[in-house]
């Protein structure tokens, strides 16, 4: 039997590398709370996004639930929403003491579909909480136009889209806030972690005290805040994993090609195409499946993949509207382009070292499903 191939593997720089960039903390006992290392991975971050402010978390869901906190939006407000994510967008947004609103996505690229927004809005509505989803991008220009012409705050997901660039300019720029995941099995990564970016200076600024108890001063705490600060280690993890950020994409832009080269074109078989103007990051590789066509469907796939070793993912099946702990509170119908895409979508194994031998293996295993 093979060693098994999961759907990800993390990235790691150098051992000594990361010995070497941890050294001064190790020796300076100063581990959290704002230290060295943070403030330099900040600004290299800052730098690297082209962007104003960056705000570091522990993790990306906590940077998501801080920054929809940090707006102060009216309790039960409404959120128009993707239900075709990670149970992180839905529930920081329910766990928010707000209500999410489900927008169909398009089969395109499984991003928000836009053309369906303004029919969702109502008086209650406070935000757009786009996702951009395996690191498509959705349509900022569009989504930009409505939350302008209904006054609306736009959060971005981009917890897949660190890297990603729209016309040169990072996917850090867009909207009111955008959230990234720097979380292990991320194209860039500081083991967990996350960030929020946004342009308004006090904005950022409420933010850092929120993550820290609200703590303005050691005398004055101005908000009722919670602990979700990223600590040193992360931080050196982020700054040695920074270096090596576009060898990352490169790789993986090369073993994409190589599906790519496997498996468009095959009859049942419907591959991400590239967006305009978007530089990816090649974070996942989404293959949809239509059993009538191709002659089987994606858990005959899944399993013939499964007994072989091989992880594939259903990233993201189920609907998060269709979760248990949801019943009865949505209709996963109401979003039936998305309720077909979960059903019939696979994720491929993809990271930097993936061998093409091993791309090739799991594209054969994948097409010898049809016969
Ligand atoms: N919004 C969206 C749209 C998201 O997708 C996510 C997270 C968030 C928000 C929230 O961000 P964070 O709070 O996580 O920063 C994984 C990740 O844990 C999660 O970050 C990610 N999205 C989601 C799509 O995938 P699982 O439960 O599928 O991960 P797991 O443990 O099954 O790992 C998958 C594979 O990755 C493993 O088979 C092997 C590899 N792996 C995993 C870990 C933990 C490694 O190589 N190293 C590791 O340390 O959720």
């Amino acid at each position: 039997m093979n060693d098994k191939i999961a759907v990800t593997r993390s990235s790691m720089p150098d051992f000594e590398e990361y010995c070497r960039e941890i050294k001064d903390l190790w020796d300076s006992r100063w581990l959290t709370n704002n230290g060295v290392k943070h403030r330099q991975f900040e600004q290299q971050l800052k730098d690297y996004l082209h962007t104003p402010n960056v705000t570091l978390f522990a993790n990306g869901h906590l940077a998501l639930e801080h920054i929809i906190e940090a707006f102060e939006f009216p309790e039960g407000g409404e959120v128009i929403t993707t239900p075709f994510t990670f149970a992180s967008t839905t529930h920081a947004i329910v766990r928010s003491r707000l209500n999410p609103v489900f927008c169909d996505i398009k089969s395109a690229d499984y991003t928000m579909d836009e053309s369906l927004i303004e029919e969702l809005i109502t008086d209650n509505t406070c935000a757009i909480i786009p996702v951009h989803v395996y690191g498509n991008l959705c349509n900022i220009e569009a989504i930009q136009n409505i939350s302008e012409k209904y006054s609306l705050k736009i959060i971005y997901d981009a917890a897949h889209s660190f890297g990603v660039q729209y016309k040169g300019i990072s996917t850090a720029n867009f909207g009111d806030a955008t959230m990234f995941s720097f979380h292990a099995t991320k194209v860039f990564h500081t083991i967990e972690g996350g960030a929020i970016c946004c342009k308004d200076e006090e904005l950022a600024h409420r933010l850092c005290e929120i993550k820290n108890f609200g703590i303005h001063n050691p005398e004055s705490t101005l908000y009722i805040g919670g602990n979700a600060k990223m600590n040193e280690f992360q931080a050196a993890m982020g700054i040695c994993n920074l270096r090596h950020l576009s060898d990352e994409i490169n790789k993986r832009k090369a073993v994409t090609k190589r599906y790519i080269s496997r498996l468009s074109g095959v009859e049942g078989i419907s591959l991400c195409d590239a967006q305009p103007d978007v530089q990816s990051n090649y974070a996942y590789f989404p293959v949809v499946f239509d059993p009538d066509k191709f002659g089987a469907d994606r858990d005959d796939v899944f399993a013939a993949l499964a007994e072989n070793n091989i992880g594939a993912r259903k990233y993201f099946y189920p609907l998060t509207s269709s979760f248990e702990c949801y019943r009865d509170r949505f209709n996963p119908n109401e979003t039936p382009v998305a309720l077909r895409i979960s059903q019939s979508v696979l994720t491929l194994p993809l990271y930097a070292d993936l061998s093409f031998d091993d791309v090739d293996r799991i594209c054969d295993i994948i097409l010898n499903c049809n016969k």
